[in-house]
């Protein structure tokens, strides 16, 4: 918990209920999203998409839209610099990584991938002239599931590699087929994740400028990582980082989707520095739906080994991820494989994860990124060797759980753990609903519906890499924080200015909160992974208590005392036992004598520090949801009653914004359970790319979620903290697929796949009964 005594922290700042300043201007309108930003002179981009999901190009026919009212520029790849996109980091030097174009070359991998962009003085130019734009398509023969695309005869959709296979990433321990050969009992699952959109309220966009006298190009984003941005630039097209400034203002959502650097960013900078015009794309909601990566996609075979009484002996699993048409990132893959043991010790372990291409979308991050795939797997399976032994799931549970005495605790992945109590999670979980009264009499609730309860336990790894902090105490005692995360609605600002003020012992409204732009000189990663309180939050606790032991010593020297006798509180220093009044110095003085030369020299120099911080592993969050669902065997119809969810994300810097999260995350996560889907025909058309056609959940198709915490701080961090973005997304779905199962058990139906449509769970009532006769 770091080496500052309680006594010290001083304004209380830290799991205070504070509202998020910030947005009030968002509530009000009053945001400023890339599509609200103007600029003289601004052009505008309509790109031309490939219709087809995998087609040579044979003829781009540009000369009538060049022709248009209002065009400045019709560009194809040949206009532009040949380098990819970004610079997706390969697991190895044997992958078979291929980053997307900015604009097709020769041949088209998916459906929507951009091959001419046209630039006018209007959004409406812009689109009549790309309507004037001719392309000859040579189709070819398209594969979209990732099972069909590692078949013998599937066409090769980058035939460099001669496999459509980029990566297979494979770890564990021991020997597995001999604890499978001593298991007494075996479970094994089929298990197909569907693919999802991140469907951000904001769609995709961009704005850049060129200076010339500068040299500088400028560009508002839709983006995590600003300075994923600014490098992938800076690399395209030639121009050095330290002349590219890239801001990212309001982001109206980002879930993992917005953490690509998206070809369309390229060419619009592109066409700023070329055309020394602004020049902004705003993609349509429709557009969108094509461009935007997405996510979960696999196919899972998976087996748990375990003896008579319930002890697990070994996991095996392999999973195949679909990649969509590029890599861009095998981050969600390395995830599933160092994760799948869950929260439980399972000593022998074979987990191999393969990214492989089809003509799709690209995929990549969305709000958990490979946790959930994984916790899905385990506790399915868990909930399934329950069944084969007969025993409760919540029993096998508790007796495999990692038992806190073995933090920190390394799983049969190789991945470190580094605290929790899964127990006690689980146990508090249970104080939600009667489950010892949860016999066959629950099953038939008064309006018919079948009413089943499930559970999934989950572990949330975050605050993985470095993040950067830095804190300026400025010539009126005022304090600035500058963060390398990048906040989308998960309100840093108010966060990370309730560390500062807690432990500099300053007044809350004192701290001024900077992050996400390029140009402020201190560089970042960006948000992803849940990383930002313990890992940002974590950057900024180091700087502030660097900060404070240098202003204490000034305050000392000023009040004539020892530093260890100065304590700071509601922005003033003070000695203890000493009333404040009497004896105190303000941080604007301290501040002002900090740089005066009347000060002893070793203790001169401006209040200010910056840190690169690294936690070296991962704060483990975890938890237990709990699901009650009632589900209508007329109509198919799930409905999640009670959504329930124990917590644990160490210190909770501030618990309204923790509750907001998991909202957040439950909401997301019973989406993806009940009916959300990111569809392609055989063809590889996107058939559910509209709002109309992919389902999300409606307010009034949830619960009002229930939490509860449990407290097990981090020791990688000086404040205790662990993530807690992504919980709602990991353990929602299990869960409210245990209470279906449960409660589709009447029906003889044992097992069943997301999404949860009324359709296929009424067609699975169907299927059951027509097996077993009674129809
Ligand atoms: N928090 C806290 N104490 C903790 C942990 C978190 O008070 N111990 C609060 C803080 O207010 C913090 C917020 O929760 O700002 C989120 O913290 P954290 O779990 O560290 O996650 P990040 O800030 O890194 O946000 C990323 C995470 C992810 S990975 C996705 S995806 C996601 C999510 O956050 N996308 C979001 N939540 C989102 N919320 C909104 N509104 N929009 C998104 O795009």
């Amino acid at each position: 918990m770091g080496d500052r005594t309680p006594s010290e922290v001083t304004a209380g700042e830290i799991g205070s209920r504070r509202r998020a300043e910030e947005n009030e201007r968002l509530i009000q309108g009053q945001g400023q999203y890339v599509a609200d930003l103007r600029v003289d002179g601004m052009l505008h981009v309509a790109f031309v998409r490939s219709d087809y999901a995998h087609a040579r190009l044979l003829r781009i026919e540009t000369s009538d839209a060049a022709q248009m009212p209002g065009v400045h520029a019709v560009l194809t790849s040949a206009d532009l610099p040949q380098s990819p996109t970004h610079a997706a980091v390969p697991p190895s030097p044997d992958t078979h990584f291929v980053a997307p174009p900015p604009l097709a070359r020769s041949v088209v991998h998916a459906v929507g991938v951009p091959i001419v962009a046209v630039v006018a003085d209007s959004e409406a130019h812009a689109v009549d002239a790309a309507a004037r734009v001719e392309i000859e398509y040579e189709p070819l023969p398209v594969v979209t599931e990732p099972e069909a695309a590692c078949a013998a005869d599937a066409p090769i959709i980058h035939p460099e590699f001669g496999t459509n296979v980029a990566f297979t990433l494979r770890r564990g321990k021991g020997d597995v087929d001999a604890a499978f050969a001593s298991a007494d009992q075996v479970a094994t699952i089929r298990m197909s994740i569907p693919r999802l959109a991140g469907v951000p309220m904001e769609p995709l966009g961009i704005l850049a400028t060129w200076d010339s006298s500068t040299e500088t190009l400028t560009a508002w984003c839709t983006t995590q990582s600003p300075w994923r941005v600014r490098d992938a630039l800076a690399g395209a097209l030639g121009i050095s980082p330290e002349n590219i400034r890239v801001i990212a203002p309001h982001v109206g959502g980002g879930f993992g989707v917005r953490g690509p650097v998206y070809p369309e960013y390229i060419v619009t900078a592109h066409a700023a520095h070329r055309l020394g015009r602004p020049v902004r794309w705003i993609a349509t909601r429709s557009e969108d739906f094509r461009v935007t990566q997405s996510s979960r996609e696999a196919v899972a075979n998976a087996s748990l080994a375990a003896t008579r009484d319930g002890r697990f002996l070994a996991l095996r699993a392999k999973v195949t991820t679909n990649l969509g048409a590029y890599a861009n990132t095998y981050g969600t893959a390395n995830r599933i494989v160092t994760l799948m043991t869950g929260a439980y010790d399972i000593p022998v372990a074979s987990v191999e994860v393969s990214g492989v291409y089809t003509n799709t979308t690209p995929t990549g991050a969305y709000r958990g990124a490979g946790r959930p795939e994984a916790a899905f797997i385990i506790e399915r399976l868990v909930e399934l060797m329950a069944e084969r032994l007969k025993c409760d799931p919540l029993e096998l549970r508790r007796l495999n759980f990692v038992k806190p005495d073995r933090f920190p605790y390394q799983n049969a992945l190789g991945t470190t753990y580094d605290s929790g109590y899964f127990a006690e999670a689980l146990d508090r979980a249970l104080s939600f609903v009667d489950y010892a009264q949860l016999g066959d009499e629950r099953r038939f609730s008064d309006s018919q519906e079948v009413v089943g309860v499930g559970f999934a336990s989950y572990i949330e790894p975050t605050g993985g890499g470095w993040e950067s902090g830095r804190v300026r105490v400025e010539p009126d005692g005022r304090v600035t924080a500058f963060s390398g995360s990048v906040p989308q609605g998960q309100d840093h600002a108010t966060t990370f200015a309730q560390i500062i003020a807690d432990r500099l012992g300053v007044r809350f409204e004192d701290v001024t909160v900077r992050q996400g732009d390029t140009g402020d000189n201190l560089p970042g990663i960006g948000t992803f992974g849940s990383r930002s309180t313990a890992l940002g939050g974590g950057a900024l606790a180091v700087v502030a208590d660097e900060v404070f032991e240098k202003a204490r010593r000034i305050a000392a020297h000023l009040l004539e005392a020892s530093p260890e006798d100065v304590v700071a509180r509601s922005g003033r220093f003070s000695i203890v036992g000493v009333e404040a009044g009497a004896r105190s110095v303000s941080w604007q003085e301290v501040a002002t004598a900090a740089t005066s030369d009347k000060l002893p020299a070793d203790l001169r120099g401006e209040l200010d520090a910056r840190t690169r911080f690294d936690m070296g592993r991962e704060a483990f969050a975890f938890g237990t949801c709990v699901a009650v669902v009632g589900l209508d065997p007329a109509t198919g119809i799930v409905r999640v009653r009670r959504l329930a969810l124990v917590h644990d994300c160490g210190t909770s810097i501030n618990p309204r914004f923790v509750e907001a999260q998991l909202h957040g995350g439950l909401a997301q996560g019973a989406g993806e359970a009940l009916g959300e889907w990111l569809r392609f025909d055989s063809s590889g058309q996107l058939v559910s790319g509209s709002l109309m056609d992919y389902w999300m959940p409606h307010a009034n198709d949830l619960p009002s979620f229930e939490l509860a915490e449990t407290i097990t701080p981090s020791p990688l961090n000086r404040l205790g903290a662990k993530g807690v973005g992504e919980a709602g997304t990991i353990a929602g779905p299990p869960a409210i697929l245990h209470a279906t199962i449960d409660a589709l058990r009447v029906f003889g139906v044992r097992s069943i796949d997301f999404p949860l449509t009324p359709e296929r769970v009424w067609q699975a009532i169907q299927d059951a009964q027509k097996y077993s006769g009674n129809q």
